[in-house]
């Protein structure tokens, strides 16, 4: 009741809610009706530094925000084409999947300036019969290394292939490449996305991507070979300053060959948070075209605010500009996840309220606010027991899936609140009244939450509260899976990409490298269990940056010598750390790899995506120095 006292003295605009992906979608609709009623859109969530880009390019491309793969069509692709994504580390059970895939031949032909051995070899724990033999399949069937911001370059080349494949085809008379029925009845632009392969030189794709025309080629000649074909990406694509058009270079590749809206194809972002596309679906998101406020006007008698609030790096700048008077965070680990992490840390005392809700301490609740609370809150494997007996709550699954999920274990403490009834009593220790909002009803069974959801979006949960037990849960429709393009044009659009390199202009300075932050298997963001890398052959420290072994000679760096790194922008502000121990690593020169979020510190908060503003975590450009 405090926390209501204090929020209702301030101006609701001068609040932050974030979210970060793992609240389920009963609490999620309750927190984004609270921000509603109480007076803003200010909902930034961990998507704004994660597949916002694909939020962005998606709907822009083929007229859905969400992939239009489903589990299934894994059994049915002959072809998957891989960008930016460490499966082995970041997604282990799309691995079986992938293994199954492998075992009727497929080819996998990965992109990724590391050789990371997720993507290499693969031996099931799950089966003995190959824990004992010790024969690991063998997953990437080819893997190229282009630099880091390359994939626009490598896409326009595979595209160039394809066109000069297509090309061979006519004159021969064997089968066309190209589809061009699919591509006459359900796309926009081809002419001009084609003038611009023909018209893009080898000489410059070459010099952007990294690449030998000969990797482009041979993966070319493949996905030419293909009936259906599935594209996989992840935060490589995502987090680079044309990341946008890097998602939508690859929507391109599909539609060429009319990969999009069949079985076994499709273009897949692979999600990090169990339920962060979920709380986009059911209203968490700062952008108000987004949300049904119409509908939640008349579901709740109220007047919606109409202006669109703040994302993560739209909130950070409010923070530093001191206009923040409360931060609220449903999970997460806000100051560590978000670029500039010295000046955000600074500037963080100046918010007079911050409340965290989380089940596990981080180092985000050790920097506080003038006032601030720490609520602990249930996991999602604990019983979650309220008036009409133990609860159920939803999540959705990156491939637009709907998965129930039932607590099993007794809860840690007595005492501890679940999600939806600390949203529910922070609500109405905040908001006046309102009968239309039955927040107690709510949270005495989730399942009328559910039945609240369903009247908001009719079609995209039909039948909500009946079909929860659908083994592997139940599909959200998706249009573009049906050919349905819900874009503008009514088509799905070939987009042409603003550059070839979707990573900073370097002017080829050679003392700038391009810094990938990533991830190790011991962590799970912010979270870092342990120090060994196992995937990556590293261990007993995060300190590291992973190098070219000429770059490291060329800086004058002693093997295993430590560095600093410097944050090679111009704005007066100096970014810099020391104390890495440099690794020789299988990396291209020019790019190197340490670790998120230990080298938050240096990504500057206005380098971000175009038009997602998702941080450009992929290639910060930096200096480096020995020490
Ligand atoms: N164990 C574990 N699992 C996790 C997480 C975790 O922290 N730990 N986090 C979860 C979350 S929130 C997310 S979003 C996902 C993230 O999963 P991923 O999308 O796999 O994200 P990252 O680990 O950041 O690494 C991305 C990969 O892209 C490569 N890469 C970097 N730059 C480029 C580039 O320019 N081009 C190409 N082609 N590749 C590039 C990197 O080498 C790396 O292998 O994982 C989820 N799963
Ligand atoms: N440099 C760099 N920065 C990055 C990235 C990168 O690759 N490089 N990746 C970005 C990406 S992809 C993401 S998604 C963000 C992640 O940003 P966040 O989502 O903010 O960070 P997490 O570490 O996932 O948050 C974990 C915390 O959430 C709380 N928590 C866990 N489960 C629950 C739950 O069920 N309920 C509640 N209430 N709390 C819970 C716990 O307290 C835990 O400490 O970071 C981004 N930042
Ligand atoms: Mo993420």
């Amino acid at each position: 009741s405090d926390i209501g006292q204090k929020l209702k003295g301030y101006d609701p605009k001068s609040t932050v809610f974030y979210a970060s992906g793992r609240a389920s979608l009963e609490t999620s609709y309750m927190y984004q009706l609270f921000a509603r009623l109480y007076g803003h859109n200010n909902l930034p969530d961990s998507s704004n530094m994660c597949h916002e880009t694909t939020s962005v390019a998606l709907p822009q491309s083929i007229g859905t925000p969400v992939g239009t793969v489903l589990l299934d069509d894994f059994a049915a692709t002959d072809c998957i084409l891989s960008f930016g994504q460490n499966v082995g580390t970041n997604s282990p059970r799309l691995l079986h999947t992938l293994q199954e895939v492998r075992e009727r031949n497929v080819p996998i032909v990965v992109f990724n300036p590391l050789r990371e051995r997720g993507w290499e070899a693969f031996v099931n724990p799950q089966r003995p019969g190959q824990m004992l033999t010790n024969a690991p399949t063998q997953i990437a069937t080819q893997y190229h290394q282009p630099r880091a911001g390359g994939d626009i370059a490598v896409m326009m080349g595979i595209g160039k292939v394809l066109l000069a494949l297509d090309d061979e085809a006519k004159t021969t008379g064997r089968a066309r490449v190209l589809d061009e029925a699919f591509i006459a009845e359900h796309t926009q632009d081809f002419p001009a996305f084609e003038a611009r392969l023909r018209e893009t030189g080898w000489d410059e794709i070459v010099e952007a991507s990294g690449l030998p025309r000969a990797a482009m080629e041979a993966a070319g000649a493949t996905y030419a070979k293909a009936t259906a074909t599935i594209a996989i990406y992840g935060m490589g694509l995502t987090q680079h300053r044309l990341g946008v058009d890097s998602v939508q270079m690859l929507v391109n590749l599909l539609l060429m060959r009319g990969q999009i809206g069949k079985p076994g194809a499709g273009i897949c972002p692979v999600r990090g948070h169990s339920n962060v596309q979920g709380q986009r679906t059911v209203g968490i998101a700062e952008k108000v075209e987004l949300v049904p406020l119409d509908k939640l006007a008349e579901l709740y008698g109220f007047v919606p605010p109409r202006e669109d609030g703040m994302a993560t790096v739209e909130a950070c700048e409010a923070i530093i500009a001191g206009e923040i008077r409360a931060f609220i965070g449903l999970g997460g680990n806000f100051v560590r996840a978000i670029p500039e992490r010295e000046l955000m840390e600074a500037k963080w005392g100046g918010i007079d309220l911050s409340v965290q809700i989380a089940t596990k301490l981080n180092r985000c609740h050790l920097i506080t606010g003038r006032t601030s609370y720490l609520l602990p809150t249930l996991v999602r494997s604990e019983i979650d027991e309220q008036a009409s007996g133990p609860q159920i709550v939803t999540m959705e699954d990156s491939t637009t899936c709907i998965h129930a999920s039932r607590g099993k274990w007794k809860p840690a403490a007595g005492t501890l609140l679940s999600e939806p009834r600390i949203v529910a009593e922070l609500a109405k220790a905040t908001l006046a009244p309102n009968p239309k909002v039955p927040w107690d009803d709510w949270v005495a069974d989730y399942g009328k939450v559910r039945d609240a959801i369903e009247a908001t979006y009719p079609d995209q949960f039909e039948r909500f509260n009946e079909r929860l037990d659908t083994p592997g849960g139940f599909p959200r429709p998706v249009a573009a899976r049906d050919r349905r393009w819900e874009t503008e044009s009514g088509k799905a659009n070939f987009k042409l990409p603003k550059g070839l390199s979707a990573s900073f202009d370097d002017g080829r300075d050679h003392g700038v490298l391009r810094l990938i932050t990533l991830r190790s298997n011991d962590q799970f963001n912010t979270t870092v269990y342990g120090y060994d890398d196992r995937l990556r052959g590293i261990h007993g420290s995060r300190m590291i940056v992973m190098m070219n072994r000429d770059d490291r000679i060329r800086f004058g760096i002693a093997e295993k010598g430590t560095a600093r790194l410097t944050t090679a922008v111009d704005d007066g502000v100096l970014r810099s750390m020391g104390g890495f121990e440099v690794i020789d690593y299988d990396i291209p020169a020019g790019t190197c790899a340490a670790y998120f979020p230990e080298c938050n510190a240096l990504l500057p908060l206005w380098q971000f995506a175009e038009e997602s503003k998702t941080p450009a975590a992929k290639s910060i450009p930096i200096r480096v120095a020995a020490e």
